[in-house]
């Protein structure tokens, strides 16, 4: 027989815990704690939980090398930082998205993440950590940041919780580490885009898969096709520092310092 309706849970409409899929426009969400591997396993394909395509690497020396226990006891995505990476092929952006990473990638060798190979000449993105120390993410040649010093500090390598934020037209692009607004755009990059679409791969953890190979691992990327509103921006960071093991990076005050949303 058929239970009656009031018995069933949660309740319609309700989502607790929050998770990424609870906001609109997500395209990319690779989680390392949601996949089919084993410990050791090389990634020939990591599971895209958003609408665009998996992430995929066909030869098998450039795969990375998923671990059970990286961060906090929780697994992770391994790469070389020689020549591994993945790509996912064919994945429309706007112009105007946000972009969460869980990495922590060695100075000599940091995080690299780039929709189009030329991203700085035309519409594409890119979001990398330099031997400077800093991040640098930028969206078309009129459209760049650079962010502040220190944010790998002094150690060789740092577990990260990193937001960009890609905004109309003021401020031009946003990035935050662990929760913590870094600085806005470049205010030396002033023109207002169109919110269009592009259409090319996204490589993951190198530049075009043919130089500034990454070192060091990947727990969770997500990319939203819309710049995140505070709120659900907050929503997010909230559920990735709880979810690592990393809440104690958020800065005081932060609305989901002390519980998960
Ligand atoms: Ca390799």
């Amino acid at each position: 027989m058929t239970p009656p309706t009031w018995l069933h849970w949660p309740a319609a409409g309700g989502s607790t815990p929050f998770a990424p899929d609870d906001l609109s426009d997500l395209v990319v969400w690779l989680d390392a704690d949601d996949t089919a591997f084993s410990n050791n396993d090389p990634v020939d394909s990591w599971t895209n939980k958003g609408t665009g395509g998996d992430a995929d690497q066909t030869d098998s020396t450039k795969r990375p090398i998923f671990k059970t226990n990286l961060l906090n006891g929780k697994p992770g995505v391994d790469f070389d930082g020689t020549n591994d990476h993945l790509q996912i092929s064919s994945l429309a952006l706007d112009t105007y998205i946000t972009v969460f990473v869980v990495a922590k990638t060695t100075t000599a060798k940091p995080m690299f993440i780039e929709h189009s190979a030329t991203a700085n000449t035309n519409n594409g993105f890119y979001f990398y950590g330099t031997s400077g120390n800093h991040y640098n993410v930028r969206r078309t040649s009129r459209n760049a940041y650079v962010g502040t010093s220190g944010w790998f500090g002094s150690a060789a390598a740092q577990a990260a919780l990193v937001i960009d934020a890609i905004s109309t037209p003021n401020p031009m692009g946003q990035v935050y580490l662990n929760g913590a607004l870094q600085s806005d755009g470049s205010s030396s990059f002033t023109n207002s885009l169109a919110d269009s679409s592009v259409t090319d791969t996204l490589t993951i953890f190198s530049r075009n898969g043919a130089s500034l190979f990454s070192d060091g691992d990947l727990h969770e990327l997500i990319i939203y096709n819309e710049p995140l509103a505070q709120a659900d921006r907050e929503k997010v960071e909230g559920y990735l520092a709880h979810k690592w093991g990393l809440e104690g990076d958020l800065p005081n005050g932060h609305p989901y310092k002390n519980a998960a949303p």
